[in-house]
């Protein structure tokens, strides 16, 4: 079969400022305009979105204002000829999702999530896409006798139900995390995301986005959630970065803190065909707080860098050699082989 090439996009997000809960940011926030120029500069083909990244404080406008915002939006995506690869509903900050925004024991609150996801999927159509993806950030407990767990997810399947039946044409990518903010997530891994799908009134229509860091999160290797969700035909996107094992959402350059475990992610898309359907690879990376001005981009720039370098280590791998160092059960010769391939010349 040919080789394929990836296309790439990220967010607005990820040009962040480096607040962290200790700090303010330590860099001025630069325009959309200027997040996008520099997204086409790079090379990358299409941006992620959150509902109010598309169009800020939404919650404030009319229908018509934000479909006036969202078509001039479009307009600049168009002559910049870049996509909109999805939508994700921002379900944890405004004060109705203190306490969840699906899960939230505050009935109003549920209702508040729910139709605030509705408007997301309206954005979305607009801007020419049918991916949304709901990163559940506050769909957990801090305190597990807050929560009746087991209605919580029925009150999810509710919420995928309404989203669902609202447009006939979405598809939905659920992004599990296992913490942060919670203290324990109600959706943390891939097959958690996928088992909910099945109770859902369309599962086809649901699938997920693998983020690597959140996978490293809850102690299993992305490579393997990646070849997991694709045996389902379910990874519709992908947030590829790298994390130094259980500690807070780093959000790193991909391949910065392992460079095998990226491997292995490069891998697993290769030889599942990752991209062939339009999916594009997404970075969901942050520049360290440290980051200078001028070297604001870095992290974007090397990540891709360093996914299509690692594509070209996936398939110059010695397939045969491995076979055979397999088939001996030689598994020493096999990690020094990698170790080997990775170092190079
Ligand atoms: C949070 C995270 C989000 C989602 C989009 O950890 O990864 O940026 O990707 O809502
Ligand atoms: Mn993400």
């Amino acid at each position: 079969m040919a080789k394929h090439t990836y296309k790439f996009c990220f967010g607005p997000w990820n040009i962040s400022e480096g607040q962290d809960p200790y700090g303010p940011p330590v860099r001025s926030p630069q325009s959309f305009d200027w997040k996008l120029k520099q997204l086409k500069r790079l090379g990358f083909d299409a941006m992620m979105f959150h509902d109010d990244d598309a169009v800020p404080e939404i919650d404030t406008k009319s229908d018509a204002q934000v479909r006036k915002e969202v078509r001039e939006l479009r307009q600049k995506l168009n002559d910049a000829g870049v996509a909109a690869e999805m939508v994700a509903p921002r379900l944890w900050f405004d004060p109705r999702t203190i306490d969840g925004a699906f899960t939230s024991n505050d009935p109003q609150c549920r209702k508040y999530a729910i139709q605030r996801s509705l408007r997301c999927i309206d954005v979305a159509r607009q801007l020419g896409t049918d991916l949304i993806v709901l990163w559940l950030a506050r769909e957990g407990s801090y305190i597990r006798e807050s929560k009746n767990a087991r209605q919580c997810m029925d009150y999810l399947v509710e919420a995928v139900d309404a989203m669902l039946a609202y447009d006939k044409k979405i598809r939905i990518s659920i992004e599990p995390k296992p913490n942060e903010p919670m203290d324990q997530a109600y959706l943390p891994t891939i097959g958690h995301a996928l088992a909910l799908a099945q109770l859902t009134r369309d599962p086809k229509r649901v699938g997920c986005v693998m983020e690597s860091a959140h996978a490293i999160l809850v102690g299993l290797d992305p490579a393997d959630e990646i070849d997991f969700a694709m045996s389902f035909g379910k990874l519709w996107s992908l947030h590829l970065n790298d994390q130094n094992g259980l500690k807070f959402d780093q959000d790193k350059p991909f391949g910065s803190a392992n460079l095998r475990v990226a491997f292995n992610q490069v891998r697993a898309l290769e030889r599942n065909g990752y991209g062939r359907k339009g999916e594009y690879v997404g970075f969901d990376v942050h520049p360290f707080r440290t980051t200078k001005v001028e070297h604001w981009l870095a992290h974007l720039e090397n990540s891709r860098r360093t996914f299509l370098k690692l594509v070209q280590k996936a398939r110059t791998f010695n397939e045969k050699q491995a076979r055979t160092l397999i088939k001996n059960r030689d598994y020493a010769a096999l990690d020094q082989m990698v170790i080997e391939h990775l170092l190079g010349k």
